[in-house]
């Protein structure tokens, strides 16, 4: 098949990218805008012949129909991905996921082009800490942010674009992704480049926040897995049962660089943060088969932490804006 993933030069698209040239015969074309997000480093090494790339915008109607004429599948990752960044300006969270998802549903239309759409578990809000229930394909749409209510929109016009004009599209969600190539501005990569720094991490609040943890590799399998056997029309939950709270997760970091697991600073919390993310994946591992690989998070985690210091010119110049930026809201 001739792919053409969007966003590709970001955290989870570029490790999909790297997974479909090790694991299929697949062609892949990046279309990425390379906005501060993107780096076209994280695609270095791959074969010239599998691999092509487009700096180009989703919501750029014209770049986008050529692109998607001459695909079997567009495969979506792009995205404003960053909830901090969305509290502090919405505006492009609009445009990229919004405009930009509709962009492209339109090309996939004209087309007839197989759509996948790569969305979030924050799409359904957040649960209390206590409770027994976790998120599935049927729970209720109810974002908090402007980050999260655009990745609803989007969900949202692709399952219209499914229903009202016939476009084969799927999608999923999938809960919090850690692994090589992801943003220093997000959490588990912020905390480790700090500690490489000399710099204390920085827990939101009191940390008891939890997120559901999955490797980006997890994630990839999982996206083909739907593109090759899911249904057309479907939504499916991808996750790996990796519930933990932030004040461990800083707290293993700490430990597996060798420093005192209390070394961190308490900073101001996030307004509106989500309390708890848990994803029920049932339906992705009994109707397509689908099993997670990486099922120890602190191995998984301490390859990451190998991966950030073997790779520190590839997170180094964005390291002091990112630090500038959270200093200014007390963070
Ligand atoms: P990221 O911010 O690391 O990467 C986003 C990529 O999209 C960047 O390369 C950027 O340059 C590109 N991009 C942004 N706007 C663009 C535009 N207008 N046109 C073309 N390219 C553009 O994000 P990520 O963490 O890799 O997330 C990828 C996708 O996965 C997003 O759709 C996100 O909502 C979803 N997701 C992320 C997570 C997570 O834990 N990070 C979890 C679930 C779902
Ligand atoms: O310095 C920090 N300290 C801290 O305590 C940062 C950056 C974050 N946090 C907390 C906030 C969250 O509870 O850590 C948790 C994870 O934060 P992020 O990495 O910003 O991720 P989150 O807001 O959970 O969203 C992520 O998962 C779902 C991705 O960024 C989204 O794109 C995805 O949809």
């Amino acid at each position: 098949m001739r792919l053409l993933v969007t966003g590709g030069a970001g955290f989870i698209g570029s490790n999909f990218v790297h997974h479909v040239v090790e694991h299929t015969d697949h062609h892949v074309t990046v279309l990425d805008k390379l906005t501060y997000a993107g780096n076209r480093a994280s695609l270095d090494g791959l074969p010239e012949d599998r691999v092509a790339f487009v700096q180009g915008d989703i919501a750029d109607a014209a770049v986008v129909d050529t692109l998607v004429a001459d695909a079997d599948a567009v495969v979506h990752y792009a995205a404003e991905s960053h909830n901090d960044n969305s509290l502090d300006d919405p505006r492009p969270f609009l445009d990229t996921n919004i405009i930009g998802t509709y962009t492209l549903l339109e090309a996939a239309r004209r087309h007839d082009v197989r759509f996948h759409h790569i969305s979030t578990d924050e799409v359904y809000g957040d649960l209390e800490l206590d409770d027994p229930e976790r998120f599935t394909e049927k729970t209720p749409y109810n974002p908090s942010s402007p980050y999260s209510s655009t990745k609803a929109g989007s969900d949202l016009l692709v399952r219209a674009w499914v229903r009202s004009f016939g476009v084969r599209a799927t999608i999923s969600n999938c809960s919090n992704n850690y692994g090589p190539y992801q943003h220093i501005e997000k959490f588990i990569p912020r905390q480790i480049t700090n500690v490489i720094r000399g710099i204390r991490p920085k827990l939101y609040g009191k940390g008891e926040n939890v997120r559901d943890w999955i490797h980006a590799d997890d994630h990839s399998s999982a996206v083909l897995t739907i593109l090759e056997k899911g249904e057309i029309g479907q939504t499916y939950l991808i996750g790996a049962d990796g519930e933990q709270n932030n004040k461990d997760v800083v707290e293993l970091i700490l430990e597996l660089m060798g420093q005192p697991r209390d070394a961190y600073d308490h900073v101001a919390d996030r307004p509106g943060h989500d309390l708890r993310y848990a994803i029920d994946s049932t339906r992705l591992r009994t109707e397509l088969g689908w099993q997670p690989k990486y099922r120890d998070f602190r191995s998984g985690l301490a390859a990451t932490i190998e991966w950030y210091r073997d790779n520190e010119a590839w997170w180094a110049p964005a390291k002091d804006a990112t630090e500038a930026f959270y200093a200014s809201k007390g963070q």
